[in-house]
């Protein structure tokens, strides 16, 4: 019996070595600095009411995601009670011209890295605003990851 332990005990040891060595740590994923420009929904008009059309006004969120874990996560999307279609978007330059370009892979965030989403880089397209985003207030944010699953922040509304 005594010697049964022993094996069993030496043969645990030697799978919890081989386990720590071949699989590298989770992500670890905070999201910090997370921030709206002011934009303005002007009030629909009687005649337009009742129709199921967006606003029209767009707004954007900018933060910085950091991953402090051994391995990469991915932003996959973005959920927010401000708006039905919040996009990722990537800022280009075509030439002279700056030009935006839905990420539609969402973004990697590699292991102790971070990715900052600011002005004309990365941003969250807050599409068909529901309502307006006014200075010193905040709206509720919902960022969805591959494998840290949902994290929710607050987005303070404030000028550059
Ligand atoms: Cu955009």
């Amino acid at each position: 019996m005594l010697r049964n332990s022993r094996i069993y005990l030496t043969l645990t040891g030697t799978l919890m070595v081989v386990s720590a060595c071949q699989q590298p740590s989770p992500p670890k994923v905070s999201v910090e600095n997370v921030w709206s420009r002011p934009a303005y929904v002007e009030q629909p008009s009687e005649e337009h009411a009742g129709m199921q059309h967006g606003s029209g006004s767009n707004g954007v969120a900018y933060f910085t995601i950091k991953n402090t874990g051994g391995s990469s996560d991915r932003l996959l999307s973005v959920a927010t009670e401000v708006c039905d279609t919040p996009e990722l978007h990537t800022t280009v330059m075509k030439g002279e011209k700056m030009s935006m370009q839905k990420l539609d892979k969402g973004m990697e965030i590699p292991a102790g890295g971070q990715i900052e989403f600011k002005p004309r880089s990365h941003h969250v397209m807050l599409i068909d605003l529901r309502r307006s985003l006014r200075p010193d207030s905040t709206f509720a944010l919902t960022l969805n990851f591959e494998k840290s699953g949902a994290i929710d922040v607050s987005s303070e509304i404030r000028r550059p």
